[in-house]
């Protein structure tokens, strides 16, 4: 289990609102957010009992199996969408750094490892009318969490069944933490969509999306994150958010 009094004092002197347990990082830091959180902090919990995938999905954290972190960003607007990117390169900057190879991202928002999903990255922007107020990256990253003889068993893993090893779950969330910041300070860089397209797993592939509405190939992304699909008839689609299959059955 990991302790507030361990959580505090390693990511110091970052501010830190630690949880043994929590319905959703993400809700607590959106809340922070409104309540004036400096870029930069961090919500953890040890588990979390709501914790949310994107379109009203559930994302699972159990208790001392898993990484659930939301820190609270104030970019500006036209780097808004680039913010998915950075978490997911953090993620892919931790995976590599362990040594594990096979690592990509599936578009829009899934790391895997050998094509098994270890982690996934859901942002939420708060706004004040028309002004970007901030935004929530919420990175969740499957450390021991046992997938056997669930609906996950084949298609998510965690990082100790793919190292063979046991890891430092405090170690890693500090050097999460760390990417995430390295990534973000380089946001006016330009870097991250070229670092992020070049990790990307999906481009080339046959992609059905929309619930099987459309099938096409993969064939590029744009730096707002968008996915551009030629479908059967030959146009060029562009998906914002959506999900892919077959790999992707959730
Ligand atoms: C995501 O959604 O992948 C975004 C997950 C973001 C979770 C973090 S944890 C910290 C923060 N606080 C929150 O409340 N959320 C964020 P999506 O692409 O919609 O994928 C959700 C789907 O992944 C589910 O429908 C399942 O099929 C699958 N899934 C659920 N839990 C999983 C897990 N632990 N590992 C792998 N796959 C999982």
């Amino acid at each position: 289990m990991l302790t507030a009094e361990q959580v505090t004092q390693t990511l110091a002197p970052r501010p830190v609102r630690f949880f043994a347990t929590l319905e959703s990082t993400n809700d607590a830091a959106l809340a922070w957010l409104h309540e004036g959180a400096a870029s930069g902090s961090v919500v953890i919990a040890d588990e979390q009992t709501r914790g949310r995938g994107r379109l009203g999905r559930v994302w699972q954290t159990p208790a001392g199996a898993a990484l659930a972190a939301s820190v609270v960003l104030r970019p500006p607007p036209h780097l808004l969408h680039q913010i998915t990117m950075v978490g997911a390169l953090a993620v892919v900057d931790l995976l590599d750094g362990l040594g594990l190879s096979d690592v990509g991202v599936k578009w829009p928002n899934d790391v895997q490892v050998r094509g098994r999903k270890v982690s996934g990255v859901l942002s939420e922007a708060a706004w004040r009318g028309q002004n970007l107020d901030g935004v929530v990256l919420g990175i969740g990253v499957n450390v021991r969490v046992d997938f056997a003889g669930t609906g996950l068993a084949d298609r998510a893993t965690s990082i100790e069944m793919e190292l063979g090893r046991p890891v430092d779950r405090l170690a890693l969330l500090a050097s999460l933490l760390d990417a995430v910041d390295r990534w973000y300070d380089r946001l006016e860089s330009g870097l991250t969509f070229d670092c992020w397209k070049r990790r990307l797993t999906t481009l080339g592939q046959t992609v059905t999306l929309q619930g099987g509405a459309l099938v096409g190939q993969a064939e590029a992304v744009d730096e707002q994150g968008g996915l551009l699909v030629r479908g059967l008839d030959g146009r060029l689609r562009r998906v914002l958010a959506g999900d892919i299959a077959p790999a992707d059955r959730s």
